[in-house]
């Protein structure tokens, strides 16, 4: 569907936003003009122990550096709690949404510092000291900001990884940055199933030496095995420690977090975020971007693991004093009427969720919306991947009753927060389309030579300088950093997404143009599903591409090579699918796998991955040149055999 609909600001918004059309060309102008007067004015939106007197120390060239605020010191925890007891102490700091509807529980800002000091402590008792790393493994509940914040305020850099992980995905990121202390809990909770995250966490830290304590949140009351000395009760440990634990002095440039996440080659990489300049930039943009208000209620529906609830659950809110909510279920569970449901029981203000998600409850029909009034909604947001016309002027006309803007916010993992998106007073609305960039992001499109293109035009999406919340470095390696991000177009940051740019100056993302595949907003390398499916004793080879899908926006098709002598039987196809949710977690579950007798290859032996995403796509009348494949034939006996996608 072409959409050429406009939604422009309409006046009695732009009038209370915090940003105007003039406002916005004003500051954007001096935020690329003056990055270090505009800056270092933004970095006064927090409490610094120590302030800055540089604001801005980066290069993109050949000796790749990323320093914001680098001579000031400040701690996350007090800008996130301590600095608003005195104004907002009896303030819901976190709304609690269980998976059970009958659940929920407000935590106010005066409670989160009582209980993220005492977790503080409890770390420290244990052993854990500034700059070491502490994985988080647990479900969508309190106690995962607590852990965060908790880390914070001792200097910890906290790894939290996605529930939705195997063991073996898990093990492999407590070892790669060497954590010795995991905290998880008994068992998670999602539309009404138990996922076993005690269990996992047991067989992950049996090939994870280093870790010496394993913390464990007592959430469903369900069975666990128990090591006895290694294993602690969260409940019992923070009953044995004192309330008051001082925030410790951080440099700007010191490590918060790293966040691991797929790539195009290779294991997922640990993308590290510093301290100083990720709160600006979290803080700021959920300001500025929700447009949120003092005393709204703010609901961003992202699950901790992934970056989205780390910048716009937990940081960004938090440093703004904000009541953000923190829910554990799903928008099925117990019916297709949950999250509107939820947003009149809390009187939701800002909801910000995924096209996945919109798409998936668009197909219910307008009965479980219409059944529930809204009316508190003001702001509606979408973020994990391009979100397809149709689905936006569902979530506009009816989700908010074509009342409420939508921001379609860009970003990624490595950004730290939004690069490309509408604000409410200032940048009217196509569907389909992120807009324009956020103060101090520069967006160019280059060709495949790296040539920048003017004006209207498609390519790659690069990012010319830096913004304050960008990643500093993939932990331990500097290296894979540079080749990743500043290598393929010399000297700006390569985001690996395809865009184009209309004659309004407005971005329409197109979708990743590497090996990156985005299943329902969540980011998935081919090589990791490949090496997965050929860890199987009965396959030779795979081949793993993304294709069209009308939920998961893509999906994952595998193309698998059988060992000589085995036989394709509905049986493997299904063990196979099992097999990968094992070995990776079932966001990575092949949707279809096809039997492929041999692969499409260059004389030099590289698969030709182009051909197999025309394939899967069932555009194989487009398949382009095929004069380097070594044996043509191979295409078309995959096309006869393609597997039935629509
Ligand atoms: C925040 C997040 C990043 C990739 C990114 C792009 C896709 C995210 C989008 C979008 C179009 C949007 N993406 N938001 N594409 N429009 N509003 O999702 O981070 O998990 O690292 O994924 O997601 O392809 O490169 P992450």
């Amino acid at each position: 569907m072409t959409d050429n609909s406009f939604f422009p600001v309409r006046p009695e918004i732009a009038a209370t936003a915090h940003v105007n059309a003039e406002a916005y060309a004003r500051m954007y102008e001096q935020s690329v003009k003056d990055p270090e007067g505009f800056w270092g004015e933004q970095g006064k939106r927090l409490d610094w122990i120590k302030p800055y007197s540089k604001v801005k120390d980066v290069n993109f060239n050949d000796d790749v550096h990323i320093r914001w605020f680098q001579d000031g010191t400040l701690n996350v925890s007090a800008n996130c709690i301590d600095r608003h007891l005195a104004t907002r102490g009896d303030q819901t700091a976190i709304l609690f949404e269980g998976d059970d509807p009958g659940v929920s529980k407000a935590i106010t800002y005066k409670e989160l510092h009582e209980k993220v000091c005492r977790l503080a402590n409890v770390l420290k008792k244990n052993g854990v000291k500034k700059g070491d790393r502490v994985t988080i493994y647990l479900p969508m509940i309190p106690e995962a900001a607590y852990a965060m914040l908790a880390c914070t305020r001792i200097g910890a850099i906290h790894s939290i990884v996605f529930g939705g992980f195997s063991p073996d995905s898990l093990k492999d990121r407590i070892v790669d940055c060497d954590s010795h202390f995991v905290i998880t809990s008994d068992e998670g909770l999602r539309g009404g199933r138990k996922v076993a995250l005690k269990a996992n966490a047991d067989k992950a830290v049996a090939g994870a030496p280093m870790v010496k304590h394993v913390l464990v949140v007592k959430h469903t009351g369900g069975d666990v095995a128990w090591t006895a000395g290694r294993d602690l009760w969260f409940h019992e440990e923070m009953e044995s420690v004192s309330a008051d634990c001082p925030p410790e002095e951080m440099s700007a440039e010191d490590p918060l977090f790293i966040l691991y996440t797929s790539g195009s080659t290779g294991k997922p990489k640990g993308v590290l975020h510093t301290t100083g300049g990720y709160l600006v930039y979290a803080s700021m943009t959920h300001q500025y971007v929700f447009d949120y208000k003092d005393g709204e209620v703010y609901w961003c529906t992202a699950d901790v693991g992934w970056v989205t609830g780390h910048s716009y659950i937990v940081y960004g809110p938090l440093a703004n004093g904000a009541t953000t909510l923190m829910f554990e279920g799903v928008p099925t569970y117990p019916d297709v009427s949950r999250f509107w449901q939820v947003i009149d029981k809390h009187k939701v203000n800002i909801f910000y969720t995924a096209p996945t998600a919109i798409r998936s409850l668009m197909r219910e029909g307008e009965g479980p919306v219409k059944k529930t009034s809204r009316a508190s909604l003001r702001v509606l947001g979408s973020v994990g991947e391009p979100i397809n016309p149709e689905a936006w002027l569902w979530y506009y006309n009816v989700v908010g009753d074509a009342r409420c803007p939508i921001v379609d916010t860009w970003w990624q993992t490595e950004t730290g927060g939004i690069l490309i998106s509408p604000l409410i007073g200032a940048i009217g609305q196509k569907p389909g389309s992120a807009t324009k960039p956020f103060f101090g992001v520069q967006p160019v499109v280059v060709d495949n030579e790296g040539q920048v293109l003017e004006g209207e035009t498609e390519g790659n999406l690069c990012i010319a300088d830096a913004w304050p919340g960008m990643m500093r470095t993939v932990y331990g390696d500097h290296e894979r950093f540079i080749q990743t991000y500043f290598s393929t177009f010399a000297g700006k940051y390569f985001t690996g997404d395809g865009c184009r740019r209309d004659a309004d100056g407005y971005y329409w993302i197109t979708g990743r143009v590497d090996d990156v595949i985005n299943v329902s907003g969540h980011r998935m390398g081919t090589a990791e599903v490949e090496s997965a499916l050929v860890a199987h004793p009965k396959v030779a080879e795979a081949a793993v591409v993304g294709y069209p899908h009308d939920l998961k926006g893509q999906g994952i098709y595998a193309y698998v090579t059988l060992n000589a002598g085995e036989n394709p039987t509905e049986e493997l196809r299904k063990e196979l699918v099992a097999w990968v949710r094992k070995e990776i977690g079932p966001i990575a579950s092949p949707d279809l796998i096809q039997w492929a007798p041999g692969l499409p290859k260059t004389r030099s032996g590289k698969i030709m991955r182009r051909i197999l995403r025309k394939i899967a796509a069932n555009e194989h009348d487009s398949l382009g040149d095929t004069s380097t494949l070594a044996d043509p034939g191979v295409v078309t006996d995959l096309i006869d055999n393609r597997m039935n996608n629509a």
